[in-house]
């Protein structure tokens, strides 16, 4: 496997850490061997978890109203996939990198495929892009796509997707993410069960087109672009629309795409328990779709998603394999450093999930002990498992500490001076 950053200073990095990092580890050890948990089981489990990156996330984001580049941003496929190589390298959290169409259209699959291989990184499920207008493209989706009223419209964005399922077959994908910001901005603007129904219509064409071994992910969101009525707002119409479409269609959660204080992880629980819990888009968010960095805002929130998951797993066995994906946007941060960090936080939720006791906290609610069963979850919570991340990346052959091993590596020095900014560069655009 070809690696970006010099592995010779990763190791240099790593021991000049590792004592410290020895010591820490011992000592929680020691703590966790007192509560009964093997350290060790912990690190297998951290050492086996893994987030996929948005392909689009390794560029500087932007908002409505300007967005500030970053030095050294990839300027193709290609070079995102080496950044992407940079962050799996460091974190050892993250193999899968999740493409968006056309934004990652390449005409050579194979040599895509090929570079991903030599830096150990496969293609987690490929996203469709409706939401705009591609140059020459025939039908504007000014007023939607797959829900449009015009049938040559709906037509062509049905046609994109079987494309991309078509590009991602080529590359090794399993799965088609889809989301749509199909709506209306006026009431009165949209049947409101016209739009679904021609939704519905359009995805069991795209259904069809899946390969027996895929799925689809129907990715809901409440509000924006559509500011009146979204088609596909909430996990309820996702979920009612995995079900009338097929086994293969499965819901995806992107954690930011929910109103304010709405309860996640209560989603989450309720579309395991139905066998349509598809896979994740990690991000965190304050107001709406903010798109910040995993566990910067709520991390106890994310903790409780990976408490539903924990829980799933233990009903459910190895089937239940949801995926795992990023999807922020970064406006003034190093992309590279908000994608380590976010993955690590990930995974942090992750291993705590996994030290709730979950036989004493059913002991706990069948005795209707509201207090030791909340504080069942928080012990779990608030134990401080870095030591266990780290053990897991330097076993894994990653950093101890990925961000400062990656400032000290100087990639983003060469890559301002490889990959100079291009003309126009800094327009607006969410991502
Ligand atoms: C959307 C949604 C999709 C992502 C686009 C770029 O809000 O989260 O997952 O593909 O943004
Ligand atoms: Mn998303
Ligand atoms: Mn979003």
């Amino acid at each position: 496997m070809s690696t970006i950053i010099d592995s010779g200073r990763v190791a240099e990095h790593n021991a000049q850490l590792r004592a410290g990092l020895n010591a820490d580890y011992e000592a929680l050890g020691g703590m966790l061997a007192r509560r009964g948990v093997d350290i060790e089981k912990l690190t297998a489990a951290a050492q086996s978890f893994a987030v996929a990156l948005p392909s689009w996330g390794v560029g500087t984001g932007g908002t409505r109203f300007a967005r500030f580049p970053g030095r050294g941003e990839p300027r193709n496929v290609f070079e995102k996939l080496d950044d992407c190589a940079v962050i799996h390298q460091l974190t050892c959290a993250t193999p899968g990198v999740s493409l968006h169409f056309p934004w990652d259209k390449t005409t050579d699959p194979a040599a895509l495929r090929q570079q991903a291989e030599s830096h150990g990184l496969y293609f987690d499920a490929v996203n469709s892009n409706t939401f705009q207008d591609q140059a020459g493209q025939e039908h504007t989706y000014k007023y939607g796509s797959l829900t449009a009223n015009n049938a040559a419209t709906r037509a062509q964005a049905v046609a994109h997707n079987i494309e991309c399922i078509e590009l991602g077959r080529a590359l090794g994908s399993k799965a088609l993410t889809v989301w749509v910001g199909d709506g209306a901005n006026f009431p009165g603007q949209h049947n409101l069960r016209g739009a679904l129904e021609r939704y519905l219509g359009s995805m069991r064409e795209i259904y069809a087109a899946l390969p027996a071994d895929w799925l689809m992910f129907i990715e809901h969101k409440l509000f924006e672009p559509a500011f009146y009525a979204t088609t596909i707002a909430d996990w309820g119409t996702s979920f009612a629309c995995a079900q009338t479409l097929g086994e293969k269609a499965r819901c995806l959660v992107d954690l930011g795409h929910h109103a304010p204080n709405t309860n996640i992880e209560m989603i989450v629980a309720r579309l395991a328990q139905f066998g349509k819990l598809g896979g994740f888009h990690f991000n965190d968010s304050k107001y709406g779709d903010d798109d910040l960095d995993s566990g910067s805002i709520n991390p106890f929130q994310l903790f409780l998603v990976f408490n539903e998951l924990a829980d799933a797993a233990e009903r459910e066995g190895a089937a239940f394999k949801p995926a795992y994906m990023l999807d922020q946007s970064h406006n003034v941060t190093d992309p590279i450093e908000s994608l380590m960090n976010s993955a690590v936080e990930v995974q942090r939720a992750f291993v705590q999930a996994q030290l709730v006791d979950r036989a004493a906290l059913r002991g706990h609610q069948e005795a209707n002990d509201a207090l030791q069963s909340a504080q069942a979850l928080k012990h779990a919570y608030r134990t401080d498992v870095s030591a266990i991340l780290a053990m897991a990346r330097l076993r894994s052959g990653g950093a101890i500490d990925p961000v400062a091993c990656y400032r000290d590596s100087g990639y983003r020095a060469q890559t301002a001076e490889a990959r100079p900014a291009k003309a126009g560069a800094s327009g607006s655009g969410i991502v």
